[in-house]
């Protein structure tokens, strides 16, 4: 469905959506020391009545010393340090504890290399006043990346095709990792059995969303290629993306005929 702008809608319509509340912008970080001051800089003045939440998994860069001396300095500022590094989806799950413990309305994922523009996040909160998952999509109409090559492209279009295909899900980019998610939804996800590996992870989110019936909204974004650091993202974490959302997909349909063999 299309609101109009770009933006696509999938879900449940004619509901009531209640209040936000304070929202958490939850920045996993390994090795992101050239980036974590800029990036963290830029959601304060982006949105200031949000908080942040570093969850940095012990870089050797040093990364969570700099966040630590940005949290000394301001009380939106916190960082959780985790032990070891235990990819994307684990920081993301620990940091979303974190923030529901801490009474968060709004828990949002953002990485650290600045693909994902803060100055973007007011339209993703506002879309939010609607919605029960807002997704920052590249591959809905007004959305583009930037700096990226035609096969970089070619991939991630083809991933979420594929993963739309596959699980049967009414959304353009489902493996981004640009999002703002009400408290209830998180809570309703049933986080303890998401898949936390890479791109997994992000899928997982999403097809757990919309089978739930919720709400979930694309809004048209403009991802900036990282300028500084080195990407985490490798051939083995596509892989097994790919892997998981055949199995996922082929479940789904064993699922649905098997039921369909009961009721005949
Ligand atoms: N805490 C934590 N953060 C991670 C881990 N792996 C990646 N990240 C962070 O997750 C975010 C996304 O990782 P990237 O390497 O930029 O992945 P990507 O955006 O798919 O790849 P590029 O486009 O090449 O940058 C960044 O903020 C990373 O620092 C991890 O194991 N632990
Ligand atoms: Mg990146």
């Amino acid at each position: 469905m299309n609101d109009g702008d770009g933006t696509l809608a999938a879900g449940a319509q004619g509901r009531q959506f209640g209040p936000l509340g304070t929202a958490l912008v939850i920045i996993p970080t390994y090795n992101e020391a050239e980036n974590i001051k800029a990036i963290v800089g830029r959601v304060r003045s982006a949105v200031p009545e949000a908080h942040v939440l570093v969850a940095d998994d012990n870089s050797p860069d040093g990364t969570g010393k700099l966040a630590d001396e940005l949290a000394a300095e301001d009380d939106h500022v916190q960082v959780l340090h985790r032990k070891g590094k235990e990819g994307l989806g684990a920081a993301y799950l620990a940091g979303f504890r974190w923030g529901m413990e801490h009474g968060y309305g709004v828990l949002i994922e953002m990485d650290a290399d600045g693909s994902h523009q803060p100055e973007e996040l007011p339209r993703l909160l506002t879309a939010l006043k609607g919605a029960d998952l807002v997704l920052g999509s590249r591959w809905v109409p007004g959305g583009r990346v930037v700096n990226w090559p035609k096969s970089r492209e070619f991939i991630s279009r083809g991933g979420s095709l594929y993963s739309r295909l596959a699980l049967d899900l009414p959304l353009r980019d489902i493996t981004g990792g640009y999002r703002a998610f009400r408290r209830e939804t998180l809570q309703g996800l049933g986080l303890d059995e998401v898949a936390s590996q890479g791109y997994c992870f992000q899928v997982d989110l999403a097809r757990r969303a919309v089978k739930a019936g919720y709400h979930v909204v694309e809004v048209p974004i403009t991802f900036v290629e990282r300028e500084l650091g080195d990407s985490k993202m490798s051939r083995d974490i596509l892989v097994e993306a790919l892997w998981r959302v055949t199995a996922w997909g082929v479940g789904d349909r064993v699922a649905k005929l098997s039921g369909r063999g009961k009721s005949a």
